[in-house]
């Protein structure tokens, strides 16, 4: 139960980052009244798919040193990518990754999950034990909806973009 909490803690701070929080407030201000982790209603978010790109040159730049290509191993999966040099001498390293990655909702919400490919030209995505794998293209939208029946942890990722490109929605339990 303590690790459970620890959990659920980590996931706020985390959701708090993410904006999860102002969607809640601005929520308290539509219907005049705070939202408790006791009530139980209809939540939407959407879900991103991005990478970041940090980007470089073996050249030194107006505002960066020169930097060499990296002689390092990545995980494999494709989640994780140095990309090749190119003929200037440019290179980079991306990560795929949803935005957000963690979902705050209470048990008993009834979810809808709205997944956005923005960056990337396919994601295969599943939703542990809510959806099969799914497949998305650039510039569309793939919506899977639930009840949050079970307090805990539910899992999602992208098997294309492994061992990263994951996320987890985080059911708080009941307290009424
Ligand atoms: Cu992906």
């Amino acid at each position: 139960m303590e690790n459970l909490n620890k959990g659920i803690i980590l996931g706020l701070t985390i959701a708090a980052a993410a904006g999860v929080i102002a969607t809640i407030s601005l929520e308290g201000q539509i219907f005049g009244q705070t939202s408790t982790a006791s009530a139980t209603s209809q939540k939407t978010f959407y879900i991103a798919t991005v990478h970041l790109d940090g980007i470089t040159s073996i050249y030194p730049g107006s505002d960066h040193p020169s930097e060499p290509y990296p002689n390092s191993t990545l995980p494999s999966g494709g989640g994780l990518v140095i990309k090749k040099i190119d003929n200037i001498g440019g290179w980079k390293v991306r990560q795929y990754m949803f935005a957000p990655s963690v979902i705050v909702v209470n048990q008993g919400d009834q979810v809808t999950l709205n997944f956005v490919d923005v960056q990337g030209p396919e994601h295969m995505i599943t939703v542990d034990g809510i959806s099969p794998q799914f497949d998305i293209h650039r510039g569309e939208m793939r919506t899977v909806t639930f009840t949050a029946n079970n307090a805990g942890t539910i899992d999602f990722w992208c098997s294309m973009h492994e061992p990263n490109m994951r996320g987890e929605i985080v059911v708080l339990p009941r307290t009424t």
